[in-house]
């Protein structure tokens, strides 16, 4: 299995609602690995150049204003398969239409404040994670649980 990076954003909802510990835990459990992390602010351009597909779209307007209100905390999260495996623990983007047992399924209500972004496909990815790292941020190791995680041959 090929070992990818996400782009994993906690939104300002999160922050605010004082969540991130829960939904750091939550990648941690699964045994995923946090190679790089900030928090920031998202300005206006950094979210035109995040959202650009979204940027023409009547809700782009509202994204942006709630998405450059508080803090948000970016990490770069490593592992097999890891954009598929984080998409579906963070749910359907709606909450209300979320699983439960998800991280939206089980925090959030909202469509907008939906608590957490990841990337959606390995060229999202880069691009994403280019938006948000350099690449001498990144710090990359090879834990000693590591092998109780997975096996070798399972990275
Ligand atoms: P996702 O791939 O889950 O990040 O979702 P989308 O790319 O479809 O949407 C990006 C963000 O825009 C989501 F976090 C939700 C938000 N959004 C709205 O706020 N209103 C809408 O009508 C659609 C999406």
């Amino acid at each position: 299995m090929a070992t990818q990076r996400s782009l994993v954003l906690l939104k300002p909802d999160c922050v605010e609602r004082r969540l991130m510990g829960q939904i750091i835990s939550r990648f941690e459990n699964k045994g995923l690995t946090i190679v790089a992390m900030k928090m920031l602010r998202v300005t206006p351009e950094l979210s035109q150049k995040h959202y650009a597909e979204h940027v023409s779209k009547p809700f782009y307007k509202s994204l942006e204003t709630f998405i450059t209100s508080a803090p948000v905390v970016a990490m770069a999260v490593e592992g097999p398969d890891v954009i598929r495996i984080i998409r579906e623990m963070l749910g359907a983007t709606n909450g209300m239409n979320a699983a439960p047992g998800t991280i939206r399924g089980e925090f959030s209500s909202s469509r907008q404040m939906n608590l957490v972004h990841a990337s959606d496909s390995p060229e999202s990815a880069e691009r994403e994670l280019n938006l948000y790292f350099n690449a001498n941020e990144y710090c990359p190791a090879k834990y000693a649980l590591a092998d109780v995680i997975r096996a070798p041959e399972e990275n």
